[in-house]
């Protein structure tokens, strides 16, 4: 049996294409089905729907074998145990630093000041204005980053703007672009090895598909 870990949403339905062009097609939806364990048209392939910052845990410790995640994701979790073999190139998007339209980030930058920062992706943040030597303070959020600036909660956002509709209701502007973000096969290591004659073919169905 292989079980394979996808989030509901953007991930299911963009991975639900290179599934189908390795044979495997899902028999419910998980947005009308309450099922967390979904059955495919085959036997012995099962997926399961986890949140999307769950996935590469599950694939870590085996309960999935394989999974897909954003790269957000994989670079919050470390991707300790995970082979990642393949780059899908779907659910792209960019982790950018945001602020309020009225906020002069250049200037508060050149002065040194100590910036406040929001964010959901703690360790992606923190090395980014390491690197940049500016000294923040973080403070972690689960979701809905965009309003921490506008009550006064923070001076800054990291987050993942794919149209930039977000940012531009809440009259926001990205001010830097940290990363370009899309989503990766991930691969339990032990399970690749155990059960390599199954896995193995998806792989190379899933290569030949994200090239088409
Ligand atoms: O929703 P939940 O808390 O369960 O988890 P999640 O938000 O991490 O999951 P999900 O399904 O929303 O996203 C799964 C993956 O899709 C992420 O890990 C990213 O790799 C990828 N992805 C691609 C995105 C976006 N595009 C995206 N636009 N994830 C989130 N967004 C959000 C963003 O955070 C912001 O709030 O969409 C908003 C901005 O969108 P625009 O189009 O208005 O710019
Ligand atoms: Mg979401």
């Amino acid at each position: 049996m292989i079980t394979i870990a996808l989030s509901k949403g953007r991930i299911f339905e963009e991975t639900l294409p290179l599934l189908n062009a390795a044979g495997i097609t899902a028999l419910e939806d998980p947005e009308s089905s309450r099922k967390l364990i979904l059955p495919t048209n085959r036997a012995d392939v099962r997926l399961i729907i986890v949140r999307a910052s769950d996935v590469p845990t599950y694939v870590q410790y085996g309960a999935a074998d394989l999974g897909v995640a954003g790269k957000d994701v994989l670079s919050e979790h470390g991707g300790i145990g995970l082979y990642q073999p393949l780059d899908l190139n779907i659910a792209r998007c960019r982790m950018m630093v945001a602020v309020r339209d009225d906020f002069d980030y250049e200037s508060a930058v050149r002065q040194g000041a100590r910036l406040r920062v929001a964010t959901k992706y703690v360790q992606t943040a923190r090395d980014h204005f390491a690197a940049k030597g500016v000294h923040v303070d973080l403070i972690k959020l689960y979701g809905s980053m965009e309003l921490a600036p506008l009550v006064g909660l923070s001076d800054a956002i990291v987050d993942l703007v794919s149209s930039g509709n977000t940012l531009k209701a809440n009259h926001l502007k990205a001010v830097e672009h940290i990363a370009d973000i899309s989503s990766r096969l991930v691969v339990n290591q032990a399970a690749l090895k155990l059960k390599y004659d199954l896995i193995q073919p998806m792989l190379d169905a899933f290569s030949i598909a994200i090239r088409e």
